[in-house]
């Protein structure tokens, strides 16, 4: 992303004045005045936003600093029996399990995961790095795809993506939503099949001239 802001601000012929941090989160402790929704849970010996599954949590936050783009990034961990773009069949709903972060109700991440294996027999394509429908191999563009799973169960694997996300953006105020609509019509406890949580959540604002 450090290239991308480059090339974007140059193409612009515009610099970077400066980049100021106005929230920042590793999910030890509740911020009630900043966060609606918001559950934290221990993963991995680490606490965590999350588990959710058909939930959301956002950030609000106000007298922000004149501001040319806001810079967004966190640690998705994906746990679980996720089936990317699979829609399953006439009597197994499966997905599309999607995952979203709007930002003032714009939707920048509009996506999918898939956690399955990929083989000539079995592969359920995912969206991720860009938006659904897109297809892309399950895992594509993961930092690491091999975490303990939340629950037992054989197979059961969960794979964390690093996400950063530069949007244009100005005004006092902003609130960024994380959210999904996860699809699984066959299991007594969705949570434990498919759900997310999210850590280390840095948000900035960023002047350009
Ligand atoms: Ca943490
Ligand atoms: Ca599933
Ligand atoms: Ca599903």
């Amino acid at each position: 992303m450090g290239m991308m802001l480059l090339v974007l601000l140059t193409s612009c012929q515009k610099t970077l004045q400066n980049e100021n941090e106005i929230f920042q989160s590793t999910f030890d402790i509740i911020d009630p005045l900043n966060t609606t929704g918001l559950t934290l849970s221990s993963y991995n010996g680490n606490n965590v936003a999350g588990f959710y599954n058909n939930g959301e949590f956002s950030v609000n936050l106000s007298n922000l600093a004149a501001h040319d783009f806001i810079k967004i990034s966190f640690n998705l961990y994906i746990h679980d029996f996720w089936d990317g773009n699979s829609t399953g069949n006439s009597e197994v709903v499966t997905g599309p399990d999607i995952w979203r972060m709007e930002v003032d109700n714009e939707q920048i991440i509009n996506t999918t995961f898939s956690n399955t294996v990929c083989n000539e027999i079995y592969c359920l394509q995912q969206s991720f790095p860009k938006n659904y429908p897109w297809q892309y191999n399950p895992h594509t563009g993961v930092a690491n795809q091999n975490l303990p799973g939340r629950c037992a169960g054989g197979g059961s694997i969960t794979s964390l993506y690093r996400i950063e996300k530069l949007v244009k953006h100005n005004g006092g105020r902003v609130s960024i939503r994380f959210s999904d609509l996860l699809k699984q019509s066959n299991v007594p406890d969705q949570t434990c099949d498919e759900s997310w949580s999210l850590d280390n959540l840095k948000i900035s604002t960023l002047r350009t001239n």
